[in-house]
Formats: structure tokens, sequence, C-alpha cells
């Protein structure tokens, strides 16, 4: 069977480079690989142990060449729940995850790893959130309220029955689809998802455009492969640099838009582009969004700090004797790219394996 050729090789790769990374001898590794041999022969598939699971997703975060924050990879917490099948099921370990990263603030890098697609089969389950935490997107006659981003999975959930107060901070409910049946919604817990109400550190007026954000990205789209395997649903979560909230989410004109309203209210010269309006706006959102989660205690990074520990990871992965391997075009932060190293130099875009990949549309 030809999609078995391919996870015996990435079996082989994946076993023998973690393993001796791990400090195994070469007679464990030819151990495993036979066992593993014999397990595809017999089932079609095979299981990975708790160690395999374990730093196969750590691999896969020290291989997403567009994160700049690697550094950290080994510390990743790494959820056990492939003996899981129900929906509720999925949704309990969900929340349980929610409320470990957040951890009150004090942000816990972590996945939690669902039952992985059988080889040459459809996936067990589906989940149709881009993240496990995201706002509802509204197209109103009167133009968009809320995320723009999520129109689409706003009107699949209205379509099921889920009802929004139509602010612009609406917390989406997560959907879930089991094979063969429509996608089911599940209301999160408002007090378990940490929110930061956005002010400024010396504009007494930016609390008044009450603008929020959550305290935990938690990506749920990505596919992760490891050792041939693919875990469909593997929501992973690090916390935030600062410039994706306060130089997209809320900036880009196709998102929440505010840097007309901001410059506005600091009395900018809006009359010619040249008066550099947007970026003093843009620079002081990026401080309110800062300087709002260091003072409730939500972790954050800015983009210099991140840039410095990626430098870091580099030196680190150079001195293992490791080749890094990056995407240039991600790694830049939005804001003042140039200020960081990564700007000058360039990377090997090689997806290495284990790694994290897109899958269809969602949003
Ligand atoms: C992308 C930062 C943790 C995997 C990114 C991006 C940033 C970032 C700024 C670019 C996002 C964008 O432009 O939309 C961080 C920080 C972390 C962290 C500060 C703090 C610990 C993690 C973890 C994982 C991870 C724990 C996985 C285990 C990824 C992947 C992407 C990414 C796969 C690419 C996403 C895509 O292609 O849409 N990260 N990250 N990151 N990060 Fe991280
Ligand atoms: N830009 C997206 C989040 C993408 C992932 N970013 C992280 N990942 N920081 C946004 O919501 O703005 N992470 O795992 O920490």
């Amino acid at each position: 069977r030809p999609e078995l050729q391919y996870v015996w090789e990435e079996a082989q790769s994946f076993v023998s480079n973690s393993y001796a990374e791990l400090g195994h001898s070469a007679a464990i590794i030819q151990r495993r690989l036979d066992s593993i041999f014999a397990e595809l022969h017999e089932k079609g598939t095979y299981a990975h142990t708790t160690e395999e699971l374990e730093y196969g997703a750590k691999l896969a975060w020290r291989n997403s060449n567009r994160c700049i924050g690697r550094l950290f990879w080994q510390s990743l917490t790494v959820f056990d729940a492939r003996h899981l099948h129900t929906t509720e099921q999925y949704v309990e370990a969900m929340l349980t995850h929610i409320r470990y990263a957040t951890n009150e603030g004090r942000i816990r890098p972590t996945v939690t790893i669902f039952r992985p697609t059988e080889p040459g089969k459809p996936a067990p389950m589906r989940i149709l959130n881009y993240q496990l935490i995201r706002y509802a997107g509204y197209n109103t006659t009167t133009g968009i309220i809320g995320d723009p981003h999520s129109v689409g999975l706003t009107e699949q959930c209205e379509q099921l029955g889920w009802k929004g107060k139509q602010t612009n901070f609406d917390l989406l409910p997560i959907m879930l689809q089991q094979a063969g049946e429509p996608p089911q919604w599940f209301e999160l817990p408002e007090q378990d998802i940490k929110q930061v109400k956005l002010r400024h550190p010396s504009y007494a007026w930016f609390a008044d455009l009450e603008l929020q954000w959550y305290g935990v990205p938690i990506v749920s789209n990505m596919r992760l492969e490891i050792g041939g395997i693919s875990y469909e649903v593997a929501p992973f979560n690090g916390w935030y640099m600062g410039t994706e909230i306060g130089a997209r989410n809320l900036a880009d004109t196709d998102r929440y838009n505010m840097l007309p309203a901001i410059a506005d209210r600091m009395g900018l010269d809006m009359s010619s582009l040249a008066t550099l309006w947007k970026d003093r706006a843009l620079v002081e959102l990026n401080a309110a969004v800062l300087h709002s989660f260091k003072e409730d205690g939500v972790s954050i990074v800015d983009h210099h700090t991140a840039a410095l520990q990626f430098a870091q990871f580099e030196k680190r992965e150079q001195d293992q004797g490791r080749n890094v391997t990056g995407d240039w075009t991600w790694l830049i932060p939005p804001v003042s790219p140039a200020t960081t190293h990564i700007f000058h130099k360039s990377y090997d875009d090689t997806y290495n394996r284990p790694n994290f990949f897109y899958m269809e549309e969602s949003k």
C-alpha cells in the first residue's frame, strides 16, 4: 500500500533522529523500528509512544519556519487526548487546555493531541475554528460588526442556531464535526476566557475606544504530522507577540481598522499620508497592547525582545550542529522590521518534519 510506504519512510527518519537526540542507543532504535514495521503491516497504522508524541510535538514547533517564538520549544506541555471519541469529550479536553494554558495569565505553551487519522481513511473529527478563542464577525447593512476574519464561520454557527450578542467582541463557540455528521457548536464559558481591555500608558481617552483582545492564541486548524502520522486536531498555543494584535488584528484595514480613529483622537494631521499619521497611530496602539497585557499580568512579548530570543534560538541550534530553517517573510515583525537582526539576513525555508501544516479552508 503506497500510503503505508510513506508512513514507513517518515517513521524511520523520525524515530532515528528523535531517538538519537534523546540519547537512545542504536539497538533501541532498531528494536522500535522493527515493532513499528510489524504494527504497520498488521493494523495499517502505528501508535506513538508517549515519549514519541511529546518529543514529536516539540520538534514540530522547533521546525515551524514562520514562528519567531521557537527558543522555548523544549518547554511545550503536551496533552495526550488520543483516547477520546465524542464531541463532548473533545470539548472538555479543549476547555482543560484553555484553563491550563491560561494559568491566570502566566501562559504555558501547550498542545492537545487528539486521535490521529488512519492512513488512507477520513479524519474521525474536524474542528472548524481557526483558533479556539476568536471573536465573531457579522455582515450587516451598515457594515461589519466584530472581526471581519470570522464572518464565514459566524454565519455557519448562525445557520446551526447559534446567536451572538452582536458586539464587536463576541466569543465564537467551538465548532466540531464528527465524521459523517453535521457540525455541532459548544459555547465557551466566559469565566475561563482571559481577556484584556486596552488602555494606554499616557492617553486616558484610549480606553474610550473600548478595544480588547483575548489573552491566549490557540491555533486549532493546523495538521500536526509526526513520523508520517497525521493529527488533524491538535490545537497549540504560546503567548502573543504584541504586533499580532496591535499591528494586524486591530490595525489591518480588512480587520478592526482602528488607525483612523486613533489618529483622530491623537489630533494628528491626516490631510496627507506624508505626515506619517498611520505610523504614529500604529506605534501608540502597539504600546497600549503591551502596556495593558503587562499590567493585567498576561504573558506577551514585544517584537524587539522576541527577535533577541529568536537570535538566541538560532545560536543554540547552530551550537547543536543543526541548520535553522525559517520563512523570512513571516519572521520579520510587521512594525519596524529593519530594527531586528532578522531583517538583515536570509533564511532557508525548507520544511522539515515533524511540522504543522495547513489544511483546507477554516475560519
Ligand atoms: C507563527 C510567535 C509559540 C507554532 C507565529 C507567529 C508569531 C509567533 C508572531 C506569526 C503569526 C502571524 O503572523 O500570524 C510565537 C510566540 C510564542 C509562540 C511569541 C510563544 C511561546 C508557538 C507554539 C507553537 C507555535 C507553542 C506550536 C507548538 C507556530 C506555527 C506558526 C507560528 C505553526 C505558523 C502559523 C501559520 O502558518 O499560520 N508564532 N509563537 N508557536 N507559530 Fe509561534
Ligand atoms: N496571528 C494570529 C496568531 C497566530 C499564532 N501566533 C502565536 N502562536 N503567537 C493572531 O491571532 O493574531 N502561538 O502559538 O503563540
